[in-house]
């Protein structure tokens, strides 16, 4: 079973590799996406090492002059996906959005760089991509987090990844949407309409692109001028880590400057973590930046902070939430509370199970030597994948496939769990015939 889940993994990133590039999945995501390219490379690394650079480097290829690196690139013209290129308009050569998405690719390049086989190619494209991944996080911190509050806050739903979140509800609502102009969704076209998020959100989100468009781009503008801004723990979790495996791997790369500068933005972004716990709901959760209140939304993102070095007791606690989400849910992890009313088992990240959040909250929660967890994270979703195959996501509660299939990042994510020295620990190693 194991060797037949690994090759059709590895069936699933060939089938939606386009050279370069991975798109997440045929028809739904045309074009390349930022965290999903990152997390995708991980799978690659296990059978095509030089393939998992390139990943990383076509989406570095793409950094905007200011540092920033966008959450789509739209290499090819697709007129299946919406918004496409002319919505944005962000004049670039290659069209790319004109927004971000959690920046978890210097985590990726350490852990490629850690395990490669071919420690000379590795040493010389990670010595490339080092200054580059610093532009990103210092542009996080200068453009996301202008008073230096040390966390940073997003601007768009869409940066978090998490679009649909309960987290965001209240926030959004702040977003008009008089002006926006006519679209037709295309996601619908391509899944369950009950899966998505809905229209009132999707003119939400329309209404901050023109807006932001309408500034021309302009990060020095875009944050204040945002009527959403929200400091996501889970987002910053992973920000606070890329920054901190940054400066491991710059030690390693001789590039003092890069490795302090990197530690001292992961000490600050882990000392500032801790004004987003609840001790009520023994989770991390969403600061409202333009309320300054934290917004009581239990939801996976407050779990995700795990995946950064956080204080021990947290972690405990943290898997003690997963332990009484299991009481709820058969496949662990919810993306938000089942005994919630908001709770949606079917709808994005309304709660269904994400198997990206499982791998980066498993490995975070494994440092912090919650094993037994971690084991019981990682069993569910290899019994998702066996259950549903390699679907965007998971109904936590019957294991139903939604949204997109065929799915790039779960399956890196099954290599990752089946394959992986440092997520598998329960799991023997495997030979590397179906590797091919
Ligand atoms: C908007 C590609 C992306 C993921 C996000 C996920 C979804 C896009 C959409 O798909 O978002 O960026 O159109 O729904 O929410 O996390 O990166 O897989």
């Amino acid at each position: 079973m194991r060797d037949a889940l690994i090759e059709q993994a590895v069936q699933v990133l060939r089938r939606n590799d386009r050279g370069t590039y991975t798109v997440p999945t045929h028809g739904l995501y045309p074009f390349q996406w930022n965290w999903d390219s990152a997390l995708s490379a991980l799978g690659f690394a296990h059978f095509d090492e030089v393939r998992a650079w390139t990943e990383i480097d076509t989406l570095f290829a793409h950094q905007w002059e200011d540092g920033m690196v966008p959450h789509i690139i739209f290499h090819e013209r697709d007129e299946g996906y919406f918004p496409g290129p002319d919505v944005w308009a962000t004049s670039r050569k290659v069209p790319t959005s004109g927004i971000t998405q959690p920046p978890v690719a210097a985590f990726t390049v350490r852990r490629l760089f850690d395990r490669a086989k071919d420690k000379t190619l590795a040493r010389e494209r990670a010595k490339a991509l080092l200054p580059q991944l610093h532009a990103w996080h210092q542009w996080f911190f200068r453009a996301r987090d202008p008073k230096g509050s040390g966390l940073v806050a997003i601007i768009h739903p869409w940066e978090s990844g998490r679009d649909n979140s309960v987290d965001w509800d209240i926030a959004l609502l702040r977003v008009p949407t008089d002006g926006v102009e006519p679209f037709t969704r295309r996601d619908i076209q391509h899944a369950d309409p009950a899966h998505r998020p809905t229209r009132a959100q999707y003119e939400r989100y329309i209404w901050l692109v023109q807006t932001f468009r309408s500034l021309g781009w302009d990060n020095t503008r875009l944050h204040d001028a945002s009527p959403f801004q929200v400091v996501d723990p889970g987002f910053n979790a992973i920000l606070i880590r890329s920054c901190a495996d940054l400066a491991d791997l710059a030690d390693q790369l001789d590039e003092p400057d890069i490795a302090r500068q990197s530690r001292d933005l992961a000490e600050r972004g882990s000392a500032a973590m801790e004004t987003l716990w609840s001790r009520a709901h023994g989770q991390y959760l969403c600061l409202d930046r333009t309320t300054g209140s934290l917004i009581d939304s239990p939801s996976v993102g407050g779990l995700l902070a795990a995946f950064a070095a956080i204080p021990a007791d947290r972690a405990a606690s943290i898997s003690r939430r997963i332990e009484k989400l299991g009481e709820a849910a058969q496949f662990l992890i919810p993306s938000h509370d089942p005994t919630t009313a908001e709770f949606d088992d079917l709808r994005y990240w309304r709660g269904p199970a994400w198997l990206i959040v499982n791998y980066m909250i498993a490995d975070g929660l494994l440092a912090a030597g919650q094993s037994d967890m971690v084991d019981r994270i990682i069993a569910d979703s290899i019994r998702l994948i066996e259950l549903s195959g390699f679907a965007e996501y998971y109904s936590p509660i019957t294991a139903a496939p939604c949204g997109g299939a065929h799915f790039t990042w779960t399956a890196a994510m099954v290599l990752e769990f089946l394959a992986s020295p440092t997520t598998g620990p329960s799991l023997p190693q495997l030979s590397g015939s179906a590797m091919g």
